[in-house]
């Protein structure tokens, strides 16, 4: 009798367990950092910003990033600067494949957050607040702190960078 309850317990404890397992999965909590977000300032007109950042899989499992929203942009969207017969043009990206230990940095000249329909202007020394969703962990929200017109992010500290060319709308 305590042999077959024994035998009987095993497929329960894993099932428990694959539940468990598909729990975590399921809010995926804390598995995706973002860090160094940052956006540049926009002038009074603009309706259109950029805003850039490095995402940390701090999971086991690839996850994808799929969408990207601000409360101050009407419309967020992943964007890829392509070179087509020496012309630099943006393409909307469905998905960034984000891998566990390959951080993904989202940069000028590279893939980035284009915000569409500013509601204001994005001015210097301000955070404002941000988005991203994932396929598997879902929301992660963040802050990002908005640099001045045409910086080239947090670390130049206002060296004379190569200027890339990039996108006019970009700016
Ligand atoms: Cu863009």
């Amino acid at each position: 009798m305590k042999l077959r309850i024994g035998q009987l317990a095993l497929p329960f404890l894993l099932m428990a367990l694959i539940v468990a397992l598909l729990a975590t999965h399921a809010s995926g909590a804390g598995t995706l950092r973002v860090e160094h977000a940052w956006a540049r300032a926009t002038a009074g007109s603009a309706k259109v910003g950029a805003a850039y950042l490095t995402v940390f899989n701090d999971g086991t499992e690839m996850d994808r990033l799929i969408s990207a929203s601000s409360p101050l942009a009407a419309k967020a969207e992943l964007h890829s600067v392509v070179m087509e017969s020496g012309v630099m043009s943006m393409r909307p990206v469905e998905a960034v494949e984000v891998h566990p230990g390959e951080p993904v940095v989202l940069q000028p000249g590279g893939i980035h957050i284009m915000l569409m329909g500013l509601k204001r202007p994005l001015k210097e020394g301000e955070t404002i607040p941000m988005q991203l969703a994932f396929e598997r962990a879902g929301v992660v929200e963040f802050e990002v702190s908005v640099l001045k017109a045409g910086s080239m992010g947090p670390q130049s500290h206002g060296h004379d960078m190569q200027q890339k060319e990039t996108p006019a709308h970009t700016h």
